[in-house]
């Protein structure tokens, strides 16, 4: 099938690609480009010719499936070259996303117009790789070097609007953009036409900016190298010529492309695109979610309504009594009124997501929900309470979910009528931000109540991994393993300030220890007392004697460090040292690499049991648990891949 198509409109062609799904610049579609600037610069009718894609988006980039294998001829840098060089100006017309090599053909081009609804951008720092087709080079000539820097270190796309703004692009239409960059093309050979990209002016900011530039890249690359070496790229297209600029450029991107961390970024890659999409759901349609419930507005209930509303879906929040639906009202206004002080969000939008909510103490109220949630308390009496009075009141097809933690979900269903409605929905905290969702199915869990679990995961722009029933499912058992791993080192003589500071140098934001004192040390303290209530044999941990102690975490101004007050630095504690000196029995010395090496190791043993025990269908699942659950770095792959636990 041939992936493109060319058209003739009097003295306009318009080349058309069609290559499914996202228009990726295979070596076909290199080819055909390549062959088509020739056929139309032969062709003395044709004036000017607008390149314009098929399907859901612009071109989304290199082919990143052909990554792994040696470059093939024509290289996307000479094309580029090929269609700024050509002898009739090309017109890029861009709807969806013009990413990467995308965004670099568009500008090859004379001119770049887009629909208002299009996006353009330079994402090859997520893939741990630099642009190689000019990106670097060419993108400072558009927007100036300051605009360049932080769209090419970040990734992040920007909106049409934005990006006429920079001078990215030429014109963005509201539709009709073929008839639209038809007329443009028209109208611009009316004109002096502007030199090509490459031969535009580039001013070059001072060693001053490059200093600060690299500092601000520095702290939010968290150790991986694709962006600063980016930035490198960025400084050598304002200071050398063209030709030694991307020369630079491609040698850097031809480093980078072997890279480990370019190999673990590809593979988070295609995970986040295999884990959405299961195969035993593939012909299973989910049910219409329009509107929600959530039960319980505390700190879970509060952040999954806030998902349920940044989506547009209706939610109807239920506490117990007026005085906690107060606070749940003002915790959930609190987080919009965050996100408008952010920047993300404008008080009319703030006001837009509050005025979706209705709030009440009356289950009667969600007679018409398509799936409510319940947040309440983690104790199994108040859930099942709690679903009693979901299965009287909603309607016999609504999805009834649970956010539980740690509880079974086959104990909370016990007993609930039409069963098949019920499945584990586990969020993290905060629910509107992390985007990890564990689906979680009961044996009576019906195929379309799962679907709609991964459903409402696409509509919340959420990861879903689906989760077997095991205490803490994925994520949280592989925590539990993190940190007896930690407590075992610490039980060797390894200081706490040694094996925070080594988990941080491995690229997590912090340490295990400063997590717990983060999030407090009692929620998993008190989950060990439930178990050991329930009988269950569980044995004592540090962490035990430290709560017991009244040491909690920062909330009570020490845990496994001390803080001093109004201040969250962590402080070596002489408190803990003789609250534990009994159980620190060994003298152990390890450095950094060490240490992590063995914690990484310990949670990917846990992920190989969870993959044995049926509890994860593929070990990609558990590296995007704990990258998107846990902070895991993104540029190690999670730790399956880390530690080359594969299949
Ligand atoms: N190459 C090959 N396949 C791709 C692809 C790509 N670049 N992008 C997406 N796919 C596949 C994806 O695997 C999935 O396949 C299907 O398309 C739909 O994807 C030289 C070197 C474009 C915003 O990083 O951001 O150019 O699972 O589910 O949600 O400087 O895809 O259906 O079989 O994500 O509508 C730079 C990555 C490459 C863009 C669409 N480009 N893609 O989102 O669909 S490096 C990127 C995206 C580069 C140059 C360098 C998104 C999208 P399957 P999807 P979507
Ligand atoms: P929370 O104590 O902050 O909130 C629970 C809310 O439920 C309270 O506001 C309470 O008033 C309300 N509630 C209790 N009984 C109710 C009833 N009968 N009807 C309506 N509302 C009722 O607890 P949380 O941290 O939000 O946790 C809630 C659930 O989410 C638990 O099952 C927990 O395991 C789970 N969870 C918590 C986290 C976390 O990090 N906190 C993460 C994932 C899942």
């Amino acid at each position: 099938m041939s992936v493109l198509t060319i058209a003739r409109d009097g003295a306009i062609a318009t080349v058309t690609v069609d290559n499914p799904p996202v228009n990726a610049l295979s070596q076909a579609l290199r080819q055909g480009l390549w062959d088509a600037v020739a056929t139309l610069d032969a062709d003395p009718e044709i004036r000017a010719v607008v390149l314009i894609c098929a399907g859901r988006t612009f071109i989304a980039g290199a082919d990143v499936t052909e990554f792994g294998k040696p470059p093939q001829e024509p290289h996307l840098p000479d094309l580029v070259d090929r269609i700024e060089d050509a002898q009739k100006p090309w017109i890029a017309a861009i709807h969806g996303s013009a990413l990467g090599g995308g965004f670099e053909v568009a500008m090859g081009c004379r001119f770049r117009v887009a629909l208002d609804s299009a996006s353009v951008g330079l994402p090859e720092v997520t893939l741990g790789i630099v642009p190689g087709a000019s990106g670097t080079v060419r993108t400072p000539r558009l927007a100036g070097v300051e605009a360049a820097v932080d769209l090419v270190t970040s990734g992040k796309p920007v909106r049409a609007a934005k990006a006429l703004s920079l001078g990215l692009i030429d014109a963005v239409f509201a539709d009709d953009l073929h008839t639209n960059a038809l007329a443009f093309a028209r109208e611009a050979l009316t004109r002096d036409l502007p030199p090509p990209v490459s031969l535009r002016p580039i001013t070059a900011p001072n060693a001053a900016f490059w200093e600060d530039r690299r500092k601000t890249v520095t702290k939010a690359a968290k150790g991986a190298e694709a962006p600063l070496r980016a930035l490198d790229c960025l400084r050598k297209a304002a200071e050398a010529p063209f030709a030694e600029a991307m020369a630079y450029e491609r040698q850097t991107f031809l480093d980078l492309r072997g890279s480990d961390q370019a190999a673990a970024l590809r593979h988070v890659f295609f995970a986040e695109r295999a884990a959405p999409r299961p195969a035993h759901l593939r012909d299973v349609g989910p049910l219409p979610l329009r509107r929600a419930g959530v039960i319980g507005g505390g700190t879970m209930g509060a952040g999954i309504a806030a998902a349920l509303r940044d989506a547009g879906i209706p939610v109807t929040l239920i506490e117990r009594d007026d005085e906690a639906l107060a606070r749940g009202t003002a915790t959930l206004r609190a987080i919009f009124d965050g996100a408008v002080k952010r920047g993300k969000l404008t008080d009319a939008q703030a006001d837009g997501r509050m005025a979706g909510v209705a709030a009440t103490t009356d289950y009667a109220a969600l007679s018409d929900a398509d799936l409510v949630i319940e947040a309440v308390f983690e104790d199994i009496a108040v859930k099942r309470a709690v679903l009693d009075q979901l299965a009287a009141v909603c309607r016999p097809d609504a999805v009834l979910a649970t956010n539980t933690s740690y509880l079974d979900p086959r104990l909370i269903a016990e007993g609930l009528p039409n069963p098949g409605r019920f499945i584990g929905l586990h969020f993290f905290s905060p629910a509107n931000v992390m985007r990890l969702l564990e689906i979680v199915p009961v044996p009576e869990t019906a195929p379309q109540t799962l679907a709609s679990g991964f459903a409402l995961a696409r509509m919340l722009n959420k990861i879903p991994v689906q989760s077997g029933i095991c205490e803490g499912f994925i994520g949280n058992r592989i925590l539990k393993r993190y940190r007896a791993g930690a407590e075992a080192l610490l039980r060797q003589g390894v200081p706490i300030a040694d094996i925070d500071a080594a988990m941080r140098g491995y690229g997590f934001a912090m340490g295990p220890f400063e997590a717990q004192d983060l999030g407090g040390l009692d929620i998993a303290f008190l989950q060990r007392e439930g178990a050991r209530a329930a009988g269950r044999d569980v044995p004592e941990t540090l962490g035990d004697i430290l709560v017991r102690a009244g040491r909690k975490g920062q909330k009570t101004g020490g845990g496994w460090y001390d803080y001093a007050p109004g201040d969250r630095r962590p402080q070596p504690s002489t408190a803990v040292s003789d609250l534990l000196a009994g159980r620190i029995t060994g003298a152990v010395q390890m450095d950094h690499d060490a240490i992590a090496r063995h914690l990484v190791a310990e949670m990917a043993a846990e992920g190989r049991a969870i993959l044995d025990e049926g509890i994860a269908a593929r070990a990609s699942d558990i590296d995007l648990v704990e990258i998107h659950g846990y902070g895991f770095p993104r540029w190690r792959g999670g730790p399956m891949f880390a530690t080359g636990r594969q299949g």
